[in-house]
């Protein structure tokens, strides 16, 4: 039997490693998409699966997306690329509704132009839910979002749903809420705090700057949700799908969890931008104001029922273990760059 073959954007992301990896395991042909910068694909990957072959795109050019789609002749496309820095949408808010809102649309119009019997998996986001209407969110919750990275998503999930109506494409959305690894950026907060822990217990660092100690997000590990882009494609008709874990925690304690995880604890002393957090006598956390947003999203709690239920997904990974893994696998990279 052929094998089937995958497209996935935004292969060097955090997604894009978990993703690939699964589907090479389920004995798919794993094409990644990749734009084009100075440094050699090969270089910036070189800890990727070997099996990968990588194509060269851009969500912002139509032109090659319809390239990429003619020479790799996918079954399934999963588009995960996007800017996806919320706090970087309020300053480049033009490239990112043109990446991560006309991106989708555009993939979605070369899909029907090429093949449009290829199935698409668009990568929706909780940050569509905003200044939440209802906690839990999920499928039926109204959106309401709060930053230019937000108000593209929705234009993502809506054209996604408007290309399944219109045109008969199996195009679906899974809303994911956060989801965490070692292989996370290093500016969004978990994995902020998880290397900046590392380096303090390291000897390397004395101490970090955060903003919005107060927000809470529904965590879980992106090794997990990415099964769960998986089977939104195998299922027999398109839908889409809230993946959540159903427990939100704050930043403060996810701070907390991580300065024990290295069996240093630290206490919270102060108001506001005076806040800090301290191991012993010794200040180890401060807030920076630079780190507030314009407009927050301030608690994120996702029920995943309707994912349970027709996919028989369920998240593994529970928060502790997700900060243990994050500050170990932390933890020893530091260790490795310091040799
Ligand atoms: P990352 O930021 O780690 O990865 C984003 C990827 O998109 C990178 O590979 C980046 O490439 C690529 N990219 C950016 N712009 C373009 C472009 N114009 N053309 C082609 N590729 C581009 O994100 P994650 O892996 O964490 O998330 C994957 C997707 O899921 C994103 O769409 C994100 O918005 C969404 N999402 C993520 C959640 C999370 O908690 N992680 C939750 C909900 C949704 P480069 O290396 O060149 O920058
Ligand atoms: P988020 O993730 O905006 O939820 O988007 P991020 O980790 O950036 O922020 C989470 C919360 O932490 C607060 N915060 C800080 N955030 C950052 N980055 N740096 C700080 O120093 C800091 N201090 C406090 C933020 O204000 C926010 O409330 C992520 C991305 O992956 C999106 O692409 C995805 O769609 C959503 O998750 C679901």
């Amino acid at each position: 039997m052929n094998k089937k073959i995958a497209l996935v954007t935004g292969i060097t992301g955090q997604d894009g490693y978990y993703l690939s990896k699964l589907l090479l395991e389920k004995g798919y042909e794993v094409y990644g998409m990749y734009r084009r910068n100075s440094m050699d694909i090969n270089e910036r990957l070189n800890n990727m699966d070997k099996r990968i072959n990588f194509i060269d795109g851009d969500l912002t050019d139509m032109a090659s997306l319809i390239r990429v789609l003619h020479k790799i002749k996918p079954d399934e496309v999963y588009n995960l690329a996007a800017q996806s820095f919320v706090h970087e949408s309020w300053t480049q808010p033009v490239s990112t509704s043109d990446i991560t809102a006309l991106g989708v649309l555009r993939m979605l119009e070369a899909i029907k132009s090429t093949n449009p019997k290829i199935k698409f998996y668009q990568a929706s986001s909780s940050e569509m839910f905003g200044k939440v209407y209802k906690i839990p969110q999920d499928e039926e919750t109204l959106f309401y979002p709060r930053s230019p990275y937000g108000c593209s998503k929705v234009y993502g999930f809506n054209i996604t749903r408007n290309y399944r109506d219109s045109y008969d494409m199996f195009a679906c959305s899974g809303i994911l809420f956060n989801h965490e690894s070692p292989k996370r950026g290093r500016q969004f907060v978990t994995r902020k705090i998880t290397n900046s822990v590392a380096k303090i217990k390291l000897g390397l660092l004395d101490v970090f700057e955060l903003g919005n100690l107060d927000a809470k997000r529904d965590w879980g590990f992106a090794g997990d949700f990415v099964e769960a882009m998986w089977l939104i494609l195998q299922q027999e008709n398109p839908d889409d799908y809230v993946i959540a874990t159903n427990e939100a925690h704050s930043v403060r304690e996810f701070v907390e969890e991580s300065f024990n995880t290295i069996d240093m604890p630290i206490t919270w002393e102060g108001e506001g931008i005076d806040e800090v957090g301290k191991h012993n006598d010794k200040i180890v956390v401060k807030i920076n104001p630079e780190f507030y947003r314009p407009a927050e999203v301030d608690t994120l709690l996702g029920d995943y029922s309707k994912a349970n239920k027709n996919l028989g997904w369920e998240p593994r990974t529970k928060f502790k273990d997700l900060v243990k893994m994050m500050v170990e696998a932390d933890l020893k990279e530091e260790e490795s760059n310091k040799k």
